[in-house]
Order: C-alpha cells, then structure tokens, then sequence
C-alpha cells in the first residue's frame, strides 16, 4: 500500500468511530455527545486508537472530526453566481477559487448561523479540569474520559515533556499538569510514556520547579503544600478601590482567574487524600515529600518556564503579603473570603455559569462545590458547563481557550463574503449570519457593574456567545461593522439602527486617554502595574493594555457606523478616531511592522495596523501623497516575504518580540499580508499576484486549506488555535484581489 492508501484507510477507520459523536449547537452553544448505547470497554479502547495524530509531522490538528461530518452537505449557490464573465485564465481561478473555498467552508456553517471550530492550543487548561473532576469527584463519562487521555497522550513530546502549548517545547508546567491527569484518569505510572514523563521530570528538578499557576494547582490537589505557594492575599479585595494595585483594576483574565485562586488560598483548599494521591508525592519529586522545605520552594521556577522575571517591586509587595499571612486577622480574612464568594457568584449568573473564561469557569466550580456541597444547584449548573468548553478533533478530545470563538468567526466569514461579493450566492448562508450576529449582540448589562467592577455591556458583541456575554472591543466592532454591510447587500436583512447605539457607547467609553483600545475594558492602572505580575509563564496580563489590533478593530467600527448613520455622536465619533490614529502611529515599530498580541505576529498586526491607519484618513498609494506610514508599513511587509512569494512567520515571533520566519510559508500569513498591502494599494502588483498564486497553490481539490502551523496567541507566550483562519483568510485575500485590487 501507498502511504496515501495506508492513510486514508486509517481515515476511514477513524470516521467508523467518529460517527458516533454528534456536535449540538444552539445560539452557539455548542458541545459533543456521544451516542452508542452499546459501547463497552473494548469499544472505548478502540475508539480512542482510532484518534492516531502524529504529532511530529504537525502538531496542529486540522479539526477533521467535525469537518468529516458536514462533508455530505450540499450547499445551494444561486444560479446568477454559478460562472462569471473573465478576463483571463487567472481571474478565473480566482473566481473558482473562491466558489469552491465558500461552497466547503460553508457546509461548516452550524443551523444556528454560527461556525463551530478547533479553538484548544494551550496544554494547561485540560489539566485544570481533570483535577476539579477528581478532587469535586465528578468523572466524566466513559467516552469523554477515553480520548481526553488520548489527546494529553498525543501531544507528548519526543523528549517525554509536554509545551505550555501544542507546538511548544516541554515545559515543568505542561509536563506536570499532564502526567498528574493522566495518573488521575487512571493511567498506572509503569506505562511507557509516562515513565518517559516522569523521566523529564526529575531531570528538571522535580516539580518544586513548577510555576505558580502550578503550584496552585497541585496545592488543591494536596500534592504541594500550600505553604510552598507565595500569598494569595485574599484580604487585597479589601483595600481601597483607589489604590492603583487594586484588583478590581487588573485585566479582567487575570481579576476572574485571581478571584477564585485567592478563595482556594484563603480556605487552603485540599482534595480528600486518596492512595493515588499519597503515590503522586512520591512520583513527582527528586527529594522526598515529607522533607521539602516548601518556604524554599515558592520562587522555584524551571528555566523552561521561565518567560519573565520576577521584578523587585514584586518581592517586595509579595514580602509584604506572605507576611501578613503570618499574622492574618481573622474577622478581614473572612471578610474578604465572603466578597469573593459573592463576586464569583455574580460573574456566574451574568454568564450563564460559562463564566469569562477556561480557567475562571473550572475554579469558580470548585469554590462552589467548596462552599454548597455537590447536590446544589450552582454546582451542577457549572458542571453542565464543563462540555461548552471540550471540544473534539483528530487528535482527540481537548479543552477549548474559551467556550468557543463562534461571533469572531461569524463575522470574519461574513466580511469575506462581503468582500467576494457573494452574499446573494450564497442567501441561506447569509440569512444564517444575520441571524447569528443578531442573537448574540448583548441585551442587559452585568447585574452589579460598579461593586463588581464591571463596564456596562449592553449592546456590545461577545467573542463567543450572547449567553457568555463579557463584551469585547474588536468583537463588538466586527460585529457591528458585518451587521451594517450585510443589510446593505441584502435587502431583505434588517437591524434596528438604534440597537448599534450601544455599541458606539461602549467602544466610546473604552476608549483610553492615549487613544488605543483594550480588550473589554478601559486601562484601570497604570503600566507599572506589570512589574506585579508573578505568573513568569505570561506576559501582559495585569491592567487591561491598548493593543493595535483592537484599536485598528474599533477605528474601522466608529468609522462604518458613522459614514452609514452620521447622526448619533458624531463629534466624538470623529475624535475618537483621530485620537486613535495617533495611538497606533505610536505603536508603529521603526520598522515599520506593528506587533501581534492575538494574531502570529507581525504580519497580524501590521494588517490591523494599516486598515487602521486607513479608517483614520491616511492616504494609500492610489493618492498623490501616500502616508509615510502606510510606506513603511508596506515596506516591511514586503521585506519578510519569502523567494516563494509567500508569507509565513513563526510563533516564536510572539515570544521573542521580533519577526521570526516559519520554515515553510503559511496561507494565514501570506493572506494577512496580502490584505494590508493591497488595502494600502501597493503597486507592486507582481508581489501581489504570486502570494495569491501560492494561496491558490495550497488549496485542495474540496476547496479546504491544509491546516498549518498555529495562528493565535495570548500574553506572549501562549498560543491558541484559530481553524477559521486557514480558509476565511485566503478567502479574504483572493476576494480583495479579485474585487479591489489591480481594478
Ligand atoms: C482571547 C480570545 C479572543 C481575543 C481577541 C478578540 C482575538 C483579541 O483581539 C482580544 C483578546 C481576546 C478577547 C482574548 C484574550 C485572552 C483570551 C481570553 C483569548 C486568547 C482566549 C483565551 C485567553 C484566556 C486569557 C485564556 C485563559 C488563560 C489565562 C491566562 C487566564
């Protein structure tokens, strides 16, 4: 057998057991269920082989289990649409390209408008779940435990070692948080692979050497003594609001993730000591459990997880902290202890118990166990959101970045469309992402907003669900900017002008005096606040920073509202975009590049960074005068290309703050930069057409794109799949070229 013979045959091996797993989606909400009452053992057994991935060709699984699935779709595309009159050879297949790229992508599209998708990447937040599932002992059913161990098995290292992320090199942090799950789901430690981990371990130290976040997450396990973790200092909720170190000013990621890390610390959290438990002590560890000196051990960090220093500003609040605990009054603590229940309690109820995030979600469940028992409702209402964040792929089942990147997508999907000039092509497709992008704008504001620092919501769009509901810069102006386009091409879509008020409001409050955006909320403290950060894995995370993409993403919103209902804020409007155009001339490198902080890297953000420029009033090349920064921007883009006329960058560009060239171009790249510079109408036409060349070379016969290296990121040094990305970019791109560009 040919090697293509032998792999389409495990293929169609593996589709026998993917079958019987059924995704749901409901306003987005979407989760898998497995259906085969027969199933037994041996049936699980098999099923999980039947997830093979081999991880050395590419670590980056290309979400075939649900592709697999919508492959017998058939989409209708209006007869007007079906051939175009062409010029030339090349026009055509951009034409076909894109016919075919839509008619698959589009059989992806879920009933409920939305695109479901891969959205897993980090390798520390299954863990996080298995643990709560142990120490809360609420398994996971049969189906579901088989291939969580299977994905943690597949992305193995060849060293024995796990990444903080899928193409990450092992890391003290990943390795543990592995090993430990799959001892907990019942893997004996004389297995192979887990020696071979357990191996890695000890080599680097033992886990004394984990960061924080690890020692945190053994601690409620009762496998690292509390007293091993620096303070959690419960009782800084208490303090002043004004203080600039007050959390209620910290990005709201690390506020709801330090919220129910503090609750854990405050009650010392520890998990029913079990046999297994008494047998992790001695397997992690090179010294013996009972004669570590856990003080000594609080600033242990592996050099494989170090990504930041800790600064001296930082020891000397947290030598304030830890000696505090040593004193603590117990009338504050409880004090504080009851706020953060309250607070917890809220951030539940304002998202449905999906709660901001995959890491606040699975905490905030563990508190609530702690504090109601397993029988209460809230427990339960948590746990039925366990499977909103698990998602299913080739290389098994993992645990989303978040409950899914479903109204991000949506809209990018949309705005390809537009571009194509294909939204009657396709009007099921169409009327399915109005629908969507309707639904999942945010109705009500957060119950409590001001005790619970929170801006108000209503009217923004979501990165995922109308039922999650934290409103997002970016998000909500591809939300709003896709709504105004798609009732303007179709006449039949409507949307009440007023409901974009809200919108407008909440990007004009988040706004910062700079002029740049941030994630969901206005800056709240100043920069030194980073200097506090202790994660050592994550860069970025304290206050909420203005970041080029969102204010790229924000600039564009203000300005498509504006040029279509020019009579609601309009004054400010404007204002807010200038002042915007100055942040993002601020941030421009001297280069001319812009750096990524969601997006693999520069040629992300430098995309953002001239459409913002763009939406602000700069020139493009088809003017007398093109902007001096429009020039540079399109100078560096061309600079990285490669001698295949491609685009493609590396993640290490994320972590190391400088372009980084991928082995082999990328169509996510390659589109990325294509879009900048020929929204900036480069003249460089022949650049141009051969990165659409090598778009169009990579496509496959089902108008799919294979699945390349990985494209999104977080705090620097995190990275996250985006699946979306490898078909609406390209799509994008040869839509651009075919509609604006060389016209
Ligand atoms: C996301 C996902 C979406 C992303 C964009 C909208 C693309 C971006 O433009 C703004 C930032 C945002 C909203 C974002 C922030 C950080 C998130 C929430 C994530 C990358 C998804 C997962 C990540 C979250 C912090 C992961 C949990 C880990 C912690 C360190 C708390």
């Amino acid at each position: 057998m040919t090697n293509q013979q032998t792999s389409e045959l495990q293929t169609t091996i593996a589709e026998n057991y993917w079958q019987y797993w059924r995704l749901v989606s409901d306003k987005g909400r979407q989760y898998w269920v497995f259906e085969n009452p027969e199933a037994d053992d041996e049936f699980f057994a098999k099923m999980a082989d039947s997830f093979t991935f081999d991880k050395v060709a590419n670590s980056n699984s290309a979400d075939l289990v649900y592709r697999a699935q919508c492959a017998s779709r058939k989409i209708y595309i209006a007869a007007d649409f079906r051939s175009f009159p062409l010029a030339n050879e090349f026009e055509k297949d951009c034409y076909t390209s894109m016919l075919n790229g839509f008619q698959y992508y589009n059989t992806l599209q879920a009933e409920d408008g939305h695109w479901p998708g891969d959205y897993g990447g980090p390798l520390f937040l299954l863990p996080g779940l298995v643990f709560v599932s142990y120490i809360t002992k609420t398994p996971f059913d049969k189906p579901v435990e088989s291939l969580l161990k299977q994905y943690m098995l597949n992305h193995q290292n060849q060293d024995g070692g796990w990444g903080l992320h899928i193409e990450g090199r092992s890391t003290m942090f990943g390795t543990v948080m592995q090993y430990v799950s799959l001892r907990l789901l019942g893997i004996d430690k004389s297995d192979a692979r887990l020696e071979h981990a357990g191996r890695w371990i000890k080599e680097n130290g033992g886990a004394t050497h984990i960061p924080p976040w690890g020692k945190f997450y053994l601690s409620i396990l009762g496998i690292y003594e509390w007293n091993g973790n620096d303070s959690l200092f419960p009782e800084l909720w208490m303090l002043s609001r004004q203080l600039p170190f007050h959390p209620g000013r910290y990005w709201c990621h690390s506020r709801m993730v330090y919220l129910p890390m503090s609750y854990c610390y405050g009650h010392r959290i520890k998990a029913e000591p079990t046999a297994l438990l008494e047998e992790l002590k001695n397997e992690l560890y090179v010294e013996d459990f009972d004669k570590i000196k856990w003080r000594s051990c609080r600033q242990l960090c592996a050099e494989t997880d170090t990504h930041e220093d800790l600064t001296n500003l930082f020891k000397v609040f947290n030598s304030v902290a830890n000696t505090y605990e040593n004193v603590k009054i117990p009338f504050l603590r409880n004090k504080a202890l009851a706020f953060i229940l309250e607070y917890i309690e809220s951030e539940d109820r304002d998202t449905n118990y999906v709660d901001i995030g995959p890491v606040n979600q699975v905490l905030n469940s563990l508190c609530i166990w702690h504090q109601y028992g397993k029988e209460s409702t809230q427990f339960k209402k948590h746990v039925d959101r366990w499977k909103d964040y698990l998602w299913l792929a080739e290389d098994g089942m993992k645990m989303n970045g978040y409950n899914g990147s479903q109204l991000w997508d949506t809209a990018f999907a949309a705005q390809a469309l537009i571009e194509a000039k294909l939204v009657k092509a396709f009007p099921e497709t169409s009327s399915k992402i109005h629908s969507y992008l309707d639904v999942s704008q945010i109705k009500r504001d957060p119950e409590d907003s001001k005790r619970f620092f929170r801006t108000p919501s209503k009217g923004g769009w979501p990165f995922s669900t109308v039922e999650h509901g934290w409103p997002i810069t970016d998000c909500t102006s591809e939300g709003m900017k896709t709504m105004i386009q798609l009732c303007k091409d179709e006449e039949h879509l409507n949307f009440d002008d007023k409901r974009y008020h809200g919108a407008i409001d909440y990007l004009l409050r988040t706004q910062n005096e700079n002029g740049g955006w941030g994630s969901y909320e206005e800056s709240r403290a100043p920069d030194w606040l980073e200097k506090l950060n202790p994660s050592r894995i994550f860069t970025g995370i304290m206050p909420e920073h203005p970041y080029v993409e969102c204010s790229s993403a924000s600039m564009q919103g203000l300005k498509k509202f504006n040029d279509n209902f020019p009579g609601y804020k309009a004054e400010e409007i404007k204002t807010a975009i200038k002042n915007g155009n100055s942040f993002i001339k601020d941030k421009q490198r001297n280069d001319g590049s812009w750096y990524g902080s969601w997006g693999v890297c520069f040629t992300y953000a430098t995309w953002f960074g001239i459409e913002g420029l763009l939406a602000s009033g700069a020139s493009a090349y088809d003017s007398e005068n093109p902007s001096k920064e429009i020039v540079k921007a399109c100078k560096f883009l061309l600079s990285k290309k490669k001698a295949d006329g491609s685009w493609g960058e590396s993640f290490e560009s994320c972590v190391t703050k400088e372009y980084v060239q991928h082995s082999d171009g990328q169509v996510v790249n390659t589109a990325w930069a294509l879009l900048g510079l020929m929204a900036a109408q480069h003249p460089d036409k022949s650049a141009i057409k051969r990165g659409i060349e090598f778009i169009l070379s990579r496509q496959q016969d089902n108008g799919d794109w294979p699945q390349e290296g990985i494209s999104g990121v977080f705090n620097g040094n995190c990275m996250i799949t985006y699946t979306a990305y490898r078909n609406v970019f390209p799509l994008w791109a040869i839509a651009r070229y075919f509609h604006n560009y060389n016209k």
